[in-house]
């Protein structure tokens, strides 16, 4: 996502980098290429413009004190990030509760803009902090839209409101409003309205969304874009606000080559802010949109908050609670918590995605890694371990070269993947063991998910054997 747009800013900034003292004229320059950046990149011409006006209005008087510091590109680089956070809208905006009733939430947009699958992603969401909302299906116009809606509902477990099939109940405006009447008898906190979507922009769609808005009186009505339609996404924006209004735009299809550019623009022109991103099919792939977050994922710095979250979210307490317990009472590190952590991992989303929010991923070759990186790998993992029985998961010491042909065939895999994974698991098995005896974790090594916690263990834990510690800190102040 952004990913053009970032690896041009990240070229600008590493030529900027190179310099000790910034002069106005370099201030000059990385502007012109930041403008040409965000062109590049969709973003409306004047918004470009006013952006990169800005970005120099600001720093030009701030050149002395920047050029003071340490890391005068730095100072550069703080005011283009705090200048991008605005433009991407400040704040992040959450959805506005109702003071009385349900709070009834709209979505309007194109045709395929991805209003309905955003319903369920929203409801999904509202739902997993302990609200209860209600699907209405006042899509009357394709003749899937209400089964569509159905489904989605059905899959996140969510109640949908829908007219009786076959008795004549036709008008989306009187499902609205009998959908979010049902809600207030049945107490559900939220209403989640999905509507009609055409090919273009029409007067026709325009006011039935206008007369579904006008008898259910949204707390918020949410433009849904697909934010591949580039400069036409900017456009659709300006007329669906001038036909129907809205409170804040969601960006779909973030997951696809869009350019990005279109988030900046409709922020500026239409001065909505976007509150919701989706960045897939699957209803997880939808999140809250936070401008600094983006902001700062756009200038290669990582989304490490977001990726914080995903895996506070992923693991699961009882599991972590498990491992230290485990390790706590000197048990060893089986091949079977190798695989919750795997599993974990894999619920924590697409490996590229998620690798993709750490610092400086974004950009050149390691985009390419990243982008390379083989998703199934994974899968193939999981599927040997299942192979095993639960002797050989215990203690891989026993697997012999007869019970590896057996694993590889039941898995489908070579026997040298087999191997492949039993020395990997080996490695981490004797670094789990070090990191009890009090080593720490090596260095270069990634935090394990499923292993929260695990390094405090080496505070709580008396070394096993009266071996010095492996880690040369440590071990200084040990002997200090
Ligand atoms: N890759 C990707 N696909 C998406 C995303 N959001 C929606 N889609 C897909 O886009 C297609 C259209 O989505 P819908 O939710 O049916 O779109 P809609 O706005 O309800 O369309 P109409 O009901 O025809 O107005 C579906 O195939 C979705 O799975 C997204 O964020 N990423
Ligand atoms: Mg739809």
């Amino acid at each position: 996502m952004f990913d053009s747009l970032s690896s041009k800013f990240a070229s600008a900034f590493s030529s900027l980098r190179s310099r000790g003292r910034i002069k106005s004229s370099d201030v000059e320059e990385i502007v012109a290429e930041i403008r040409s950046a965000l062109i590049e990149s969709d973003v409306a011409q004047e918004v470009a413009k006013s952006f990169g006006d800005r970005i120099q209005e600001l720093a030009l008087p701030e050149l002395e004190r920047i050029n003071k510091s340490t890391n005068p590109s730095q100072g550069i680089f703080e005011i283009i990030n705090a200048e991008l956070t605005k433009v991407l809208g400040g704040q992040t905006r959450r959805i506005r509760m109702a003071k009385k009733g349900p709070t009834v939430v709209m979505l309007v947009g194109l045709q395929g803009a991805g209003k309905t699958s955003l319903a369920g992603k929203l409801a999904q969401y509202l739902k997993s902090q302990g609200n209860t909302p209600l699907l209405v299906a006042s899509d009357l116009q394709r003749p899937n839209a209400v089964t569509q809606l159905q489904q989605v509902g059905a899959s996140v477990g969510v109640p949908v409101f829908a007219p009786e099939p076959g008795n004549g109940v036709g008008d989306p405006v009187k499902v609205a409003q009998a959908g979010k009447k049902f809600a207030e008898d049945k107490l559900h906190n939220f209403v989640i309205v999905d509507t009609a979507g055409r090919l273009g922009v029409d007067a026709e769609l325009m006011n039935q969304a206008s007369r579904i808005r006008d008898a259910v009186k949204p707390d918020e009505i949410l433009f849904v874009v697909d934010a591949m339609l580039g400069q036409d996404a900017v456009r659709t924006a300006q007329s669906f606000l001038e036909g129907v209004g809205f409170d804040g735009v969601v960006l779909t299809k973030l997951d696809g080559d869009a350019r990005g550019g279109a988030a900046l623009s409709i922020v500026t022109l239409t001065q909505r802010p976007i509150m919701f991103a989706a960045t897939g099919e699957k209803t997880s792939d939808f999140d809250l949109f936070h401008p600094d977050r983006m902001a700062s994922r756009i200038l290669g710095m990582g989304d490490v908050a977001t990726l914080a979250e995903q895996a506070k979210a992923a693991l699961d307490p009882d599991l972590t609670k498990k491992f230290e317990e485990k390790f706590a009472a000197g048990d060893d590190f089986t091949l079977m918590d190798f695989l919750s952590q795997l599993q974990a991992l894999k619920k924590m989303g697409s490996m590229s995605k998620m690798l993709g929010m750490l610092p400086g991923m974004n950009s050149g070759a390691m985009k390419k890694q990243l982008d390379n990186l083989d998703e199934g790998e994974l899968v193939r993992t999981e599927a040997i371990i299942q192979s095993m029985t639960p002797a050989e998961r215990h203690d891989v010491k026993i697997l012999n070269g007869s019970r590896r042909a057996r694993i590889a065939k039941g898995s489908g895999r070579a026997v040298s993947e087999v191997n492949n994974l039993v020395d990997r698991f080996t490695g981490a098995q004797k670094m789990m063991r070090q990191m009890r005896n009090g080593g720490g974790m090596p260095p270069g090594m990634p935090p394990i998910p499923g292993m929260a916690g695990m390094p405090k263990m080496n505070k709580q834990l008396p070394p096993k054997k009266k071996s010095k510690s492996g880690n040369p800190a440590k071990r200084a102040a040990e002997q200090g």
